[in-house]
């Protein structure tokens, strides 16, 4: 705890000596507790200088910091409530257990997740350099359609990715992002509900962003920003952009969804392939024809059958061009 504060203090007057005893005395610790946070952090990559007059920082590393995200964000209601944490299990547990009680917009970050989670109880990859964040969203529609929600996230986030990095980015039936078919963002939106009420969405955002996508196993297609925009990039611009599409995209959810639902078409690099679709209960192939305002896609079976596809996995085959040769 003495480590975020004592950060926190050093950021305010970034530049500015202050005494170790000052920040003792602020924080109410020892100045061997004060100097120790100050290692912590420097260990962690901050340039801290330490002379007879204290202390002085130089350089703060890229870290989601509330203040840092906040001092440059414009948004109206997402991210003003800005929960960061250096190490969670998951953004998007801790966001579910806090949403009962918790303003709409409101938005969990940790830098490391050790427990981070995909869709269908799988694991998500969370190394230090990625993005992982969760948005609690409130908004007044039927549980039926709190689809929409992930839809509206992956238009936003694909737009930030397209804006900041140029990236041609994609979007995979349900919830990747994807660059060149390789994966460099996961979407895992999870909702508390009623019957009839959707209470909260949490909408759980895992962004590839500096990350050597070497480092994860072949299988997974997975890629990152650093590598596609050929260098690190700033995350917290990443996060400040991501935040304001996600609004914009949540307003245009609500008032206009044909909108985003154009748009999401527009992007997807499912629609009009040949595809495999495993669920729980089968796999089957057809070509992917339309998503339908639910999130459901729609699959022609070779035999003429549609089938509507709520909840699975999806599996690109050839393209479409070879359907009709
Ligand atoms: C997803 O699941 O793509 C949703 C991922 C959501 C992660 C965010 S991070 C913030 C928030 N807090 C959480 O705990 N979760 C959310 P799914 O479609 O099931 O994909 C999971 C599969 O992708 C795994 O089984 C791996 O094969 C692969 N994978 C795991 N980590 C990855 C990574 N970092 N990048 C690319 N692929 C990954």
């Amino acid at each position: 705890m003495s480590r975020e504060e004592i950060e926190r203090e050093l950021i305010q007057r970034a530049g500015r000596w202050t005494s170790g005893q000052d920040l003792a005395e602020a924080l109410g610790i020892s100045r061997a507790a004060v100097w120790k946070a100050v290692e912590s952090l420097r260990a962690e990559g901050y340039e801290i200088e330490a002379s007879r007059r204290g202390y002085r920082m130089r350089y703060a590393p890229d870290l989601l910091r509330e203040e840092v995200v906040k001092a440059g964000l414009a948004t109206e209601f997402v991210g003003r409530t800005f929960i960061y944490h250096h190490t969670l299990a998951s953004t998007n547990a801790e966001a579910k257990r806090i949403a009962p009680s918790a303003e709409d917009g409101s938005v969990v970050v940790a830098e490391v997740q050790t427990a981070g989670r995909g869709r269908m109880e799988r694991s998500w990859s969370s190394p230090r350099g990625g993005v992982w964040m969760s948005v609690i969203l409130k908004p007044h529609i039927p549980p039926a359609l709190a689809f929409r929600v992930n839809i509206a996230a992956s238009v936003a986030v694909a737009r930030a990715l397209a804006a900041l990095y140029r990236l041609d980015v994609k979007i995979k039936w349900p919830n990747d992002l994807t660059v060149g078919e390789k994966k460099v963002c996961g979407i895992l939106t999870e909702i508390g509900a009623e019957m009839d009420t959707l209470d909260y969405a949490v909408v759980g955002i895992g962004i590839n962003a500096n990350l050597d996508p070497a480092t994860f196993p072949e299988g997974w297609k997975a890629t990152s920003i650093s590598r596609e925009a050929g260098g690190d990039i700033q995350r917290v611009g990443l996060v400040q952009r991501a935040l304001e599409e996600l609004e914009r995209c949540y307003g245009e959810m609500t008032t206009s969804f044909d909108l985003i639902h154009q748009e999401w078409s527009s992007r997807s690099s499912t629609l009009g392939r040949r595809v495999k679709i495993i669920t729980r209960s089968c796999e089957f192939e057809g070509m992917a024809v339309v998503l339908e305002a639910d999130g459901a896609l729609l699959v022609r079976k070779d035999d003429g059958s549609e089938e509507r596809v709520l909840a699975g996995d999806c599996v690109h085959l050839r393209p479409a061009v070879d359907e009709d040769a």
